[in-house]
């Protein structure tokens, strides 16, 4: 479907010059309305006889016909005075044409000196007259004053129906920041929002009026309207809340698209949701991408992290705009680039989560010992995730750092938070992804188990009195040595968590680069850090292994391995809980060790279950069975 674009106002201002010059520059072809009359209308008008609403219905039917044939080709540049609703209305009662209407306008006066100044041209005043008085000018479509100077004129023409090359669907917490980002790269969004309820309307339409006064961005609560504004073939980016509000827009949105338009879902989805939606919308020719964006509200608005995944060709279309829109990497590179084919995108979003969430946890854990145990303040502990952040230039201990030195009426406000933790999901997917693939995720999982024991308060409440004994006096551990332990353990998450990127890969068959996932991780998402800055080089370095295997990183842990041992050791001595730290030490234990107790594991399978064991003595890959009977 193409756009035809009506150029409407009173007898000259300027509709068949600028119309032409239009149709020139959109390559186009130009129609004047005039040339549809009727013969007999033609007559009448030759005779003086003014056209009643009767004549001009007859000619408005056979213009809105034309209009239906130029939408339904190669669209057309139409002048056409229109200047009554009800004509319009006749014009466009076709719902499936696009048309942009151009209403030129300009005073009484000026026009009338202009036609004057046109010799050959005829003017009689009374007509002019009787067009100002019939004229609506509408409310809608683009407005334009008309200059003396029509390349004037047409410039701002083409300014004005340059057509949303991008709609956002969903103005939330991201929604509305990345439709500013968007704006202030200066392309062309348009924005929808669902009416739900009484206390939720004209969202669209308010934030595109509080943000006027920089943007111009369409702003619509009619779904249809939306997308039929948008340039073809259609790029639409919903930020919508993952799950069942994903598969209810896209079944909305399906109405009224076409084969070759393209739907981003840049929320947090289920990999395998998006891989099921990707592949119901390939039958309908509709293209799918799985965007995941990571850097919460104000990385949205001033430069996330993007990980698009699904076809390339898909991703090529939408590269300028989502590059634009991402944060910079310290060369100035942008932190958005082509994941890999099928649902890597989501995938690698949800995995950057699961290390999101054992860092977190992380911090938390240190926190909570040099809180409750070391009787440190939490302006005191704020102090020290500062220095700490010194050498790591690490977002979440940036974000503690404040948060510890919030304070409400004189009081830290941490005080006041209840220690409940939510999760919405990304979490607990990485565990049962890696449950899936067999692949140890240690410190992961441990922190999703701490959120999940932290909705336990009632029980914890009780608790605290029944188990009493514990010294929770003073733990006399250095700063140092605290500091060491957070370190070795934070780089035993990442080592997990990418763990399982590299094992994904290969049983997705994704090639993911993880140099270049952790390039987009250094700036703009949430687990930014110097660390990740050094893993873009660790992997860069034709490692293909497990991280904990290649040289850097084993410098890092040896330099610290005591330190970690001890101190978590000692902290869980004193009765504090350390879940990802020890999880942390525990993964490392059980890889550096050489061998492990799952043989006595594995004994036993093959005692109950006759599941067979590999032997020490033997080749790998060949199972022995022992009769296990001692009489
Ligand atoms: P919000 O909860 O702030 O906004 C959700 C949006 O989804 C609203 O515009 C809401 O419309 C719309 N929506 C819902 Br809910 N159900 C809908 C439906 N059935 N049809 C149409 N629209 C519907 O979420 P957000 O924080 O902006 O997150 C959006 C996505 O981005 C989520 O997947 C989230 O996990 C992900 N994400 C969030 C962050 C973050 O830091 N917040 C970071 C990275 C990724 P309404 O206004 O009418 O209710």
């Amino acid at each position: 479907m193409s756009t035809v674009y009506i150029l409407m106002g009173v007898a000259g201002v300027g509709k068949t010059t600028l119309g032409k010059m239009l149709a020139k520059e959109l390559s186009l072809s130009f129609y004047d309305a005039d040339d549809f009359h009727s013969q007999l209308n033609k007559n009448k008008m030759k005779a003086g006889t003014p056209l009643d609403d009767n004549d001009r219905e007859s000619w408005l039917n056979s213009l809105s016909i034309a209009i239906k044939k130029w939408g339904d080709s190669n669209g057309a540049v139409l002048a056409c005075s229109a200047l009554k609703e009800k004509y319009r209305k006749i014009l466009s009662r076709n719902d499936a044409v696009k048309i942009e209407w151009i209403y030129l306008y300009e005073d009484y006066e000026t026009i009338a000196k202009r036609i004057q100044q046109r010799k050959l041209h005829f003017f009689d005043p009374l007509l002019l007259k009787s067009q100002f008085e019939i004229l609506e000018p509408p409310t809608y479509g683009i407005t334009v004053k008309v200059e003396a100077n029509p390349e004037k004129s047409l410039k701002e023409i083409l300014e004005k129906i340059k057509r949303p090359e991008i709609g956002l669907i969903g103005l939330g917490v991201m929604g509305q920041s990345l439709a500013l980002n968007i704006a202030g790269k200066g392309y062309p969004v348009s924005v929808y929002n669902r009416q739900a309820g009484e206390k939720e309307k004209n969202i669209a339409q308010l934030f595109a009026k509080s943000h006027a006064h920089r943007f111009q961005i369409p702003a619509y609560d009619d779904l249809k309207k939306f997308i039929l504004g948008l340039e073809t073939p259609r790029n639409i980016l919903m930020m919508v809340k993952a799950g069942f509000a994903v598969d209810a827009v896209i079944e909305d949105v399906l109405a009224f698209l076409e084969p070759g338009d393209l739907i981003m879902d840049g929320g947090n989805s289920h990999f395998k949701d998006t891989e099921r939606r990707a592949e119901a919308l390939k039958s309908k020719g509709i293209k799918y991408l799985g965007v995941g964006i990571s850097g919460g509200e104000e990385g949205a608005l001033n430069g996330p992290s993007i990980m698009p995944g699904g076809v390339e060709s898909a991703y090529n279309r939408v590269k300028p705009v989502l590059e634009a829109i991402s944060a910079r990497d310290k060369h100035g590179e942008p932190c958005c680039a082509y994941i890999g084919s099928g649902t890597s995108g989501h995938y690698v979003k949800m995995v950057h989560n699961g290390i999101e969430y054992g860092e977190m946890q992380l911090i938390a854990e240190f926190y909570y010992f040099m809180r409750f145990f070391q009787q440190r303040s939490p302006e005191d502990i704020s102090e020290i995730f500062s220095e700490w952040n010194d050498s790591e230039r690490s977002y979440l201990l940036g974000i503690t750092y404040h948060i510890l030195k919030k304070k409400e009426a004189n009081e830290p406000i941490i005080d006041k938070i209840l220690d409940v933790a939510g999760q919405k999901g990304t979490g607990g997917w990485t565990t049962s992804s890696a449950l899936e693939l067999g692949v140890s995720l240690d410190t992961i999982t441990a922190s999703v188990m701490a959120r999940n024991i932290s909705g336990l308060k009632a029980q914890k409440e009780k608790a605290k009195d029944l188990y009493k004994g514990l010294n929770s006096n003073s733990v006399d551990i250095s700063l140092k040595n605290l500091f060491a332990a957070y370190k070795a353990a934070s780089i035993i998450n990442h080592s997990i968590g990418f763990e399982l990127l590299r094992i994904a890969s290969k049983e997705y068959k994704w090639n993911l680069n993880l140099s270049e996932i952790a390039r987009l991780w250094t700036n703009g998402c949430i687990i930014r850090s110097s660390f990740m800055e050094e893993l873009v080089e660790i992997f860069g370095s034709e490692n293909e292994d497990h991280l904990l295997l290649h040289p850097r990183v084993i410098d890092h842990l040896n330099m610290r391995k005591l330190q970690f041992i001890n101190t978590v050791a000692e902290i869980q001595k004193a009765g504090c809980p350390m879940q990802v730290s020890s999880a942390a030490l525990n993964y490392f234990l059980n890889f550096i060790r050489g061998n492990t107790s799952a043989n006595i594991i594995q004994a036993q399978r093959d005692y109950f279950g006759a599941h067979t064991y590999e032997r020490t003595d033997k080749p790998r890959r060949n199972f022995f069975h022992t009769n296990w009977n001692i009489k």
